[in-house]
C-alpha cells in the first residue's frame, strides 16, 4: 500500500477560488484552518437534549484563535503590496495573530492594546513573536481610533477587520463547517465584539449557498456580553466592562454587518451576563472536555437561554464557534475553576487520603 501525502496548507490554498488572491499573491500561511468540528452531546444533554450541537474549535489554530484565518490573507495582501509595517488595535487575539504572521512575512508589527485589559497568554504571544507592543491608557475603542488615524497617513498597513480582506479570510470558517457537516447548520451561534466575525460568517454561508454547495443558510445568533452590548442596547458604550476581555468593545467597527446578518438570516443578537458566561465556560470544559476562553463561552451562554426559552426546535443542527483557546486566559480559568491543587507529602498514603481511600 502506498500512502498518498495529503497536507493541509492553510485557508488561502484550500479556498483560493472564493478569495481575492491571484498567482502573484505571496501566501503567508501557518497552515491555519481545518480545525475540528466537535459534537458536544453531554452539554446538550445537560440542557435537556432535543438538538445536535457541533463546536468549531477555532482555538486550535496556530495562534490559538480564529483570527489566523483573516490574518493570513491580510498579511499576504500586505506583502503583495510591498508593505513593511502592519499595525492593529486589539483586545489580544488580533495582536497575537498579526504578530505571528508579520514575523513570518519579515514585516514590522505594531500592536496597540488596552493597558491591563488583555489576557496573559495573548500578551505573552505579542511579546514573544516580537511585535512592538504598546499599552494604551484607554480601552480598545480608543486604540482602534488611533490605528485608523495612523492608517490614513499611508505609512502603515492596518490589519484590523476594518481592512476588508480580514473578513474575506474569516469567512472560510463557514465553508469548513459546511464541508465538515455535509450541509449548512440550522442555527449558528457566535460571540460578537467588533462584529467582524459575524459579518464574515454570514458572508461565507451566503456564498456557499449561492455557489450551490449547500441547500440552506443558517439563522445567525450572535451574543454580546451585557457590560459591552452596544448593538443590543442600540448605542455605543463609553466604558464597556466584561470578564470576557476579548469582546470588551463599546463601538464595533462592523456594527452594520452584524445587524445585517441578523436581519437577513432571521437571526438574533442578544446579550448575556458575565455570570452566565462563566457558567457556560466552566460547564463546557466539564461536560465535554473543551476549554475555551470566556468570550468563546458567550454563545454557549446564549444557547443555554435559547434552549430554556424553547427557541431551538427539536432536531435542529446547531453550530457554535469556539473562537479562542482556554489557555489564553489562565487567570480567569484558575479563578473560575473554584478549586486549588491539594498539596501533600510525596507518599502513597497522602495521595490515597486525598482520594478518600
Ligand atoms: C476569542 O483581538 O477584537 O466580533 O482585537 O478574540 O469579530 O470582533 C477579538 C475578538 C470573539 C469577537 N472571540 O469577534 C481583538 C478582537 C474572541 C475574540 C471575538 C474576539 P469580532
Amino acid at each position: 500500500m502506498q500512502l498518498t501525502p495529503k497536507r493541509w496548507n492553510g485557508v488561502i490554498e484550500h479556498y483560493a477560488r472564493f478569495l481575492p488572491v491571484t498567482d502573484a499573491t505571496p501566501v503567508i500561511s501557518l497552515s491555519e484552518g481545518n480545525t475540528p468540528l466537535i459534537r458536544a452531546d453531554n452539554f446538550v444533554a445537560a440542557l435537556g437534549g432535543g438538538f445536535e450541537l457541533w463546536l468549531k474549535y477555532e482555538g486550535l489554530n496556530p495562534t490559538c484563535s480564529f483570527k489566523d484565518r483573516g490574518m493570513t490573507l491580510a498579511v499576504s495582501k500586505a506583502a503583495e503590496r510591498g508593505a513593511k509595517v502592519v499595525i492593529c488595535a486589539s483586545t489580544g487575539n488580533t495582536s497575537a495573530s498579526a504578530a505571528a504572521y508579520a514575523a513570518r512575512a519579515k514585516m514590522k508589527c505594531v500592536v496597540l492594546i488596552p493597558e491591563g485589559k488583555i489576557a496573559l497568554g495573548k500578551l505573552a504571544q505579542a511579546l514573544m513573536y516580537g511585535a512592538v507592543t504598546v499599552s494604551i491608557r484607554g480601552n480598545f475603542d480608543a486604540a482602534l481610533r488611533i490605528v485608523r488615524e495612523l492608517g490614513e497617513t499611508g505609512l502603515v498597513e492596518v490589519v484590523n477587520s476594518i481592512n476588508p480582506v480580514r473578513i474575506e479570510g474569516q469567512k472560510t470558517a463557514a465553508f469548513e463547517i459546511c464541508d465538515q457537516l455535509g450541509r449548512a447548520p440550522d442555527f449558528h451561534f457566535l460571540p460578537v465584539g467588533n462584529a467582524g466575525n459575524i459579518t464574515a460568517y454570514w458572508r461565507g454561508f451566503k456564498e456557499y449557498h449561492a455557489a450551490g454547495l449547500t441547500d440552506r443558510r443558517p439563522r445567525i445568533f450572535g451574543f454580546q456580553a451585557a457590560g459591552a452590548a452596544p448593538i443590543v442596547d442600540g448605542h455605543p458604550i463609553t466604558h464597556p466592562c466584561t470578564v470576557a476581555s476579548a469582546i470588551n468593545i463599546g463601538h464595533p467597527a462592523s456594527w452594520a454587518g452584524a445587524t445585517n446578518a441578523c436581519a437577513e438570516s432571521d437571526g438574533f443578537i442578544g446579550k448575556v451576563t458575565d455570570e452566565e458566561i462563566l457558567t457556560a465556560y466552566k460547564m463546557i470544559a466539564r461536560t465535554d472536555g473543551i476549554f475555551v476562553e470566556p468570550a468563546s463561552a458567550t454563545p454557549l451562554a446564549g444557547l443555554i437561554r435559547c434552549a430554556r426559552e424553547g427557541r431551538i426546535p427539536t432536531g435542529s443542527i446547531v453550530t457554535a464557534i469556539m473562537t479562542g483557546h482556554g489557555l489564553k486566559d489562565p487567570d480567569t480559568a484558575i479563578r473560575t475553576a473554584g478549586a486549588e491543587p491539594f498539596v501533600v507529602d510525596a507518599t502513597r498514603e497522602a495521595v490515597m487520603q486525598v482520594m478518600g481511600l
